[in-house]
């Protein structure tokens, strides 16, 4: 019992007492965007952002559950739904408007925060409420405003602004790519929530008969250390299910399946974190989900080692498609009259492999900036979202995975005739109980490498130590009220 209780309230030492840099955030837009558009003056340019609404429910008393418009907390910090900020590039005055008191609802929701209250806690020069949005633009004569879009924003400005511009949004898309020290911070948080909420998970099998049990433990764990939500609906997989990449299904039984997946990250702050860990129900791996996660760590690992600033994830991808394609000769999955070259040129590891190495990550899970090409006709690079040289302050996953999926195979190898003739189905048949592995961290790009925020281990062995000591346990060890 050495460690202390989770605290909810607990905030990181480094940023203790310290604002979210709303303003340099500001500034850094500033910048992008008059440096892309040269035609705009820094003494007529503006931007105003409305945060999000909290949206009602059809047919009932409730609302969705509320998520800040991601644009509109980066350049404010501010989590309140329906305040705005106006930025004068000319001035460099950042003004936060709260939402116009609504004495109808302070009666079920008491009273909102004070503008005194704001102008501490937010990283702004005004703070002052909404009904005078109207006033403020208007001494904006002959201003360029710009903003994300209207849907907010109050009518008598709307035709005052510029919603939907492509420069604005690559000026803030580019500007939120790199993480400031403090957005750092903010990540390293949620990273440590998450890594004790997948020990949690890890060790609690005793209590964990069915997926959705796998998906209440982390959240449990998750919310204990003040993490309100996750960062995207987590997938909770066992047996052959791991091979469905975005599974969500998360209510089959877990009995009589060898491999159980989880990828689920927390968020803290608005900002998330994104980490898959596997392990064996059994608390030792078969000789086959075995084989695999070390295909996998090893697919991890090689590319792990090259991120730096100026490495191209494209190229640390094709990597991994290359250790992929060397442990599927080794096993025999792959046919050994093929060369590791001829089965890369024939595009054969798609089908067991056919997502990207990894995205960035931040107030988004999939963040914003990535360049990913969609419409690209290459089955090896059309689902990497990431698609550009690294840089030092950038926060990417790195998230090799190996699946076995009778989809995949019908698309990616049976329609494909040069693919299919180098697989030996036999040894193949062998692993598809195993379903899938992925073995996904949060990476920072430092300086001269990288620095692995997920701290919760991936090692195959210490993860056997820790689902072995959970099976020792009985079910009363647990907090389990039923
Ligand atoms: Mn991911």
């Amino acid at each position: 019992m050495s460690k202390k209780l989770a605290d909810v309230k607990e905030i990181p030492a480094s940023i203790l007492g310290k604002k979210y840099p709303a303003k340099e955030h500001n500034l850094r837009v500033k910048n992008l965007l008059l440096k892309t558009n040269t035609e705009l003056s820094s003494d007529t340019t503006a931007l105003f952002i409305t945060g999000e609404r909290i949206e009602p429910l059809k047919y009932c008393d409730e609302h969705k559950k509320f998520r800040q418009n991601r644009y509109f907390y980066y350049l404010s910090g501010v989590n309140i739904p329906r305040a705005s900020i106006l930025y004068d590039f000319k001035t460099e005055n950042l003004t936060l408007f709260l939402p116009n008191i609504d004495w109808d609802d302070v009666i079920w929701s008491g009273m909102p925060q004070s503008i005194e209250n704001a102008q501490k806690e937010y990283n702004v020069d005004e703070v002052v409420y909404s009904d005078k949005i109207i006033d403020k633009i208007n001494n904006l004569k002959g201003y360029k405003i710009f903003t994300t879009d209207l849907d907010e924003v109050i009518e008598p400005i709307k035709n005052q602004l510029i919603p939907s511009n492509k420069d604005f949004f690559y000026a803030m898309d580019e500007s939120r790519l790199i993480k400031d020290w403090y957005e750092i911070e903010i990540l390293r948080k949620a990273a440590e929530i998450t890594d004790n909420s997948h020990l949690g998970v890890m060790s609690a099998l005793p209590i964990e008969l069915n997926e959705l049990q796998i998906e209440a433990e982390f959240a449990y764990h998750a919310k204990r250390q003040g993490a309100h939500s996750m960062g995207y609906d987590p997938v909770c997989c066992a047996g052959p299910a791991c091979g469905t990449l975005h599974y969500v299904d998360n209510t089959k039984k877990i009995e009589n399946k060898a491999s159980i997946l989880i990828d689920a990250g927390a968020e803290w702050r608005n900002y998330t974190t994104d980490v898959t860990r596997c392990f064996p129900t059994s608390g030792k791996f078969t000789k086959e989900h075995r084989e695999i996660y070390e295909t996998v760590l090893d697919m991890q690992s090689q590319a792990m080692e090259k991120i730096k600033p100026g490495a191209s994830w494209e190229d640390l991808h094709v990597l991994a498609h290359k250790v992929l394609i060397k442990h599927f000769l080794e096993l025999g999955i792959f046919k050994k009259e093929y060369s590791e070259e001829e089965l890369y040129k024939r595009k054969v590891s798609c089908g067991f492999y056919p997502h990207g190495l990894g995205h960035l990550l931040g107030l988004d899970v999939h963040d914003v900036a990535g360049n990913a090409n969609y419409e690209d006709p290459d089955p090896i690079f059309v689902f990497l979202r990431l698609r550009r040289k690294l840089q030092e302050g950038m926060v990417v996953t790195n998230e090799p995975g190996c699946y076995f999926n009778e989809y995949l195979l019908k698309e990616f190898i049976e329609k494909h005739p040069e693919r299919k003739e180098a697989i030996d189905y036999d040894v193949l048949k062998k692993y598809m109980y195993v379903g899938g592995v992925r073995i996904e961290d949060n990476i920072l790009v430092t300086k001269d490498g990288y620095e692995n925020l997920t701290k919760i281990t991936s090692d195959p062995d210490e993860i056997e130590k820790i689902v072995s000591n959970g099976l020792k346990k009985s079910r009363s060890d647990f907090h389990v009220i039923v």
